[in-house]
């Protein structure tokens, strides 16, 4: 099923040749997988969301590392090895590297896996919510390298926003003076991962997946080197509810200052917080959400390789 390339990682047979023949193709973040997902669940819906995919007519490709190898296309049994792995480490971009060297199992962050999906040529990346600048982030300097990498790869993101738990007025500043391009999909309000609009409002509203390919393809002519996010809301009635939703935010950033967490720990463990403190409202909506962005970008790699056939003479 994979075949072994001069280039740094292994590619899936599938997803390349959908490449190579400039059919759509979404690239999907493992993190969410191992750190945003709890065990056994994540194994479910990590082939869910790839369901969801390849049900729009693209193919899906996971991204991680197994023992070191970088593979862009996981199979049914790498995927399930990977969600069911607790020795799995978080890789960001300045993992990644350390990682191959020392042959570790690791799942890719929303920035590691852009960085690895643009190199192996996919233009078009899935995932929950993005990172960005946290809360406490005056005395922290805690911002997410997902900010810093969007900046310089050329990728287009489907999210659900800003997450809710970020400093997300912060988030929108950076995101403009990183120059990254953001877009509400059919809202003018930023969505808030588990929220469905905050009300802060969003630079730029698209209607559907064909504007956003004409969008990827006037910034491929500018050569625009930033990402372009496309921020996707869940329906108000699918939303958590926001009062529940401040409570719980509320105490678990306590409980994470109380427990001295930091890092690259502090995202997990507040995902995690919400997890036992919402009797399973934050699992669903993190389901929901996730599988609804994998089938925008479906929608979105097949308007964007639509878009590049009818250019073509
Ligand atoms: N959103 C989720 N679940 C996750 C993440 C985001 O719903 O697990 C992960 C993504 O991989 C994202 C990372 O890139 O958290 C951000 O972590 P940090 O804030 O440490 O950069
Ligand atoms: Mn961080």
């Amino acid at each position: 099923m994979l075949l072994p390339t001069s280039l740094p990682f292994l590619l899936a047979a599938e997803v390349e040749q959908a490449l190579h023949e400039n059919r759509p193709v979404v690239a999907l973040e493992s993190t969410i997988i191992t750190h945003g997902l709890p065990r056994p669940v994540n194994a479910r819906v990590a082939a869910e969301i790839e369901d969801v995919v390849r049900s729009q007519g693209a193919v899906p490709a996971t991204i991680a590392l197994l023992r070191g190898r970088i593979q862009v296309g996981l199979s049914a049994d790498q995927l399930n090895e990977l969600a069911a792995d607790p020795e799995a480490i978080k890789v960001s971009v300045r993992d990644i590297a350390m990682a191959m060297a020392t042959a570790t199992t690791g799942a890719t962050t929303v920035a590691a896996t852009a960085h690895l999906a643009h190199l192996a040529g996919i233009c078009v990346f899935a995932t929950g919510g993005i990172g960005g600048v946290h809360r406490d982030a005056r005395t922290t300097w805690d911002e997410s390298a997902d900010l810093t990498t969007l900046a310089h790869t050329p990728i287009t993101v489907i999210s659900s926003g800003i997450k809710s738990i970020l400093d997300v007025a912060a988030t929108l500043e950076r995101l403009e003076t990183l120059g990254i391009g953001v877009c509400g999909y059919q809202t003018r309000r930023t969505p808030g991962f588990y929220l469905t609009e905050l009300p802060h409002e969003l630079p730029t509203r698209l209607e559907s997946a064909a504007q956003v390919a004409s969008v990827m393809r006037a910034r491929r002519l500018i050569a625009d080197p930033a990402a372009l996010l496309v921020f996707q809301p869940l329906p108000a009635d699918r939303q958590m509810d926001p009062a529940l939703h401040d409570v719980v935010l509320q105490a678990g950033l306590f409980d994470l200052a109380q427990r001295g967490i930091s890092g690259k720990d502090v995202t997990p463990a507040l995902l995690e917080y919400f997890r036992d403190h919402t009797e399973g409202e934050s699992l669903r909506v993190n389901i929901e959400l996730i599988l609804a962005n994998a089938s925008l970008a479906a929608q979105i790699a097949a308007a964007d390789t639509d878009l590049d056939r009818q250019a073509r003479p």
